[in-house]
């Protein structure tokens, strides 16, 4: 139970702390619940982020940002943006309470519903939480889910989660999205732009992603990321480049079960790791881990 001083989580009813509301986890947005420090967060947060991705986002994320009805004064309504994700893709966002167990996560995506976290984080925490909150889900994911490929390819990703979960392969799946849906780079024009979310909504991996010496950023091979491990708690080592969003969609066509197989009988990788047979865009310096590991900060 938590102490009565503790701040609670935005849209959990009052002597329901922790516990959801619904079998599927879902609860209402409570958009009117947010506070103007809350609203207040969401544009500090949307206009330095705003400024950054010109030129650093693919042309997809940019057209599909400006097409919502999102902006910088308020926290997006979710039944406004379901008006136009819904015509556009026929996903929806649905509200959460924060990270939500594996197999509902998967059954929302298998549905075409995105599960967003309804509440936002605290001004003291700007740059970093543990948790999914509506700026990560909404401005990082959202726009991508007005785009078709990466439509059909997250509905495919909570169809396959659900399989992996059965075969025991969830490990192998789940670095597949990481490294595409979360982290994930693609060429365009005649450079490297970041489509993932992860990084879409982050200030700092957004810059580092593309402009640092540190990160390998290397072709996509579904195989080599299904054997990649990766990091959750700090910026990644690698980032993986497809050719073009419509890369996705073949991935959404074949069986991942003998590709499980194969993958599990070859070593592990680690996330710094770079393979002779990889196709390198650039060969990190890995200046910044190392410089962690010494207790440098930079
Ligand atoms: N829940 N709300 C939410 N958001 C996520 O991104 C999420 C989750 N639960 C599980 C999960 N992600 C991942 O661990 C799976 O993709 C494997
Ligand atoms: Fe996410």
């Amino acid at each position: 139970m938590k102490a009565n001083n503790e701040p609670q989580k935005h849209g959990l009813a009052a002597g329901e702390a922790g516990k959801p509301v619904n079998a599927d986890w879902t609860i209402d947005q409570c958009w009117d619940a947010y506070t103007a420090a809350d609203h207040a967060t969401w544009k500090t947060l949307f206009e330095r982020q705003s400024k950054l991705l010109p030129g650093r986002a693919c042309d997809e994320f940019v057209q599909g940002m400006r097409d919502l009805p999102i902006g910088a004064e308020q926290i997006p309504d979710f039944r406004r943006l379901n008006d136009v994700l819904m015509q556009r893709t026929g996903w929806q966002v649905v509200s959460v309470p924060g990270l939500v167990p594996d197999d509902v996560f998967f059954e929302h995506l298998a549905n075409r519903r995105f599960p967003s976290g309804n509440f936002i984080r605290k001004p003291q925490e700007l740059d970093y939480l543990e948790e999914p909150d509506v700026f990560h889900d909404v401005f990082g994911h959202v726009p991508m889910l007005m785009n078709p490929a990466i439509a059909d390819f997250i509905q495919a990703y909570g169809a396959g989660g659900l399989r992996a979960q059965k075969l025991g392969n969830l490990s192998q799946l789940a670095r597949v999205y990481w490294y595409t849906v979360e982290f994930g780079l693609l060429q365009q024009g005649d450079g490297l732009r970041l489509y993932g979310a992860g990084i879409a909504s982050s200030y700092t991996e957004s810059q580092f992603c593309l402009d640092s010496a540190s990160p390998n950023r290397i072709q996509f091979d579904l195989q080599r990321v299904m054997r990649t491990h990766y990091r959750i708690d700090d910026f990644q080592e690698t980032y993986f480049v497809i050719r073009d969003l419509d890369e996705l969609l073949e991935f959404t066509r074949i069986d991942f079960a003998p590709l499980y197989e194969m993958a599990t009988q070859e070593p592990e990788l680690q996330p710094g790791d770079v393979l002779p047979e990889d196709r390198v865009f650039h060969r990190g310096d890995g200046h910044y881990p190392r410089a962690k590991r010494q207790g440098v900060t930079l």
